[in-house]
């Protein structure tokens, strides 16, 4: 039975990518430190306390899920740009994409008497239609609580990436990311995990951030959950994240159901946000000149 790694937060990151495409999964420590879990949790309460709990045995009935955290919680847009982690998901997710983006952003708070998550790949939210050799996917879980084995640290099967979909794991094979607050869990789209169960007396807090390639839907309609009134004031970086930029040659243009500007009538998001694109699809810089 394959172990779940631990690495400390400032590893050797090929090594780190290199165990979530083998392995399917691996933890990162100390990458927060109290006073920024601290900061966050207390930015995010509000909201957390006012998210009611799920509708069905998948989302779970006492875990509350929190979403649209680039536009409620500055500080989780910092969570969200995190360089190194960042610097992992671009090269994870590289061999299929030339730009990645923002797949969810989600506290999953945990409370007492939730009972364990079904074991699940989070790529069948594109319902099994992506080929078995793409990679569509990079998750983080970021640990607000400490997690444990009581309160319901997410239960994760490591090598699980290479099963055959219908191979189910026995009790040996199953591990759980027991972690510190200020921890990460790193996983792939193709790895069977869940969370767990909570049999403890205090909440378990997650904040799930996840990446995904830049030509698929994305689970959280960042457009909505980020619309551009909020999506102008944000770091250029993240407004190309959130999908304000174009996917490519194509990808991603709008029209403005205003009125038709002289130069063209097929435009890239970046002028939704009142500014032009910073460089052209093949990634040099604009001139004066360009149509924008
Ligand atoms: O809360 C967790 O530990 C995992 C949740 C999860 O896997 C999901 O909701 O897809
Ligand atoms: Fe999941």
């Amino acid at each position: 039975m394959a172990e779940l790694r631990y690495f400390d937060a400032d590893a050797n990151l090929d090594e780190v990518v290199a165990c979530v495409k083998s392995d399917g999964a691996c933890v990162m420590t100390g990458v927060l430190d109290p006073e920024q879990v601290a900061a966050l949790k207390a930015e995010l309460a509000p909201w957390v306390d006012a998210s009611p709990g799920g509708r069905d045995g998948f989302t779970g009935f006492k875990t509350s899920r929190t979403g649209a955290l680039v536009a409620r919680s500055p500080l989780c847009r910092e969570v969200v740009m995190h360089a190194r982690v960042m610097e992992m998901a671009n090269s994870f997710l590289a061999p299929w994409t030339n730009r990645i983006q923002l797949h969810l952003t989600q506290v999953i708070r945990l409370m007492p008497g939730q009972g364990a998550q079904p074991l699940h790949r989070d790529r069948l939210a594109w319902g099994g239609y992506i080929p078995a050799e793409i990679e569509p996917q990079f998750n983080t879980i970021w640990a607000l609580t400490d997690f444990t084995e009581e309160n319901g640290a997410t239960r994760v099967i490591p090598g699980s990436v290479r099963w055959p979909a219908d191979r189910r794991a026995s009790l040996p094979e199953k591990t759980q990311a027991v972690m510190p607050a200020g921890s990460v869990l790193l996983y792939s789209g193709s790895v069977i995990h869940g969370g767990g169960e909570n049999r403890s007396d205090t909440d378990r807090w997650g904040l799930n951030i996840t990446y995904t390639l830049g030509w698929l839907r994305t689970e959280e309609n960042q457009y909505l959950s980020c619309p551009p009134e909020i999506a102008k004031d944000l770091d250029p970086d993240l407004q190309e994240l959130l999908g304000y930029t174009m996917g490519n040659y194509a990808l991603g243009y709008y029209s403005d159901p205003r009125q038709v500007l002289a130069a063209t009538d097929t435009l890239p998001p970046e002028l939704a946000l009142g500014r032009k694109p910073r460089q052209r699809l093949d990634g040099t810089p604009l001139i004066s000149g360009d149509a924008f």
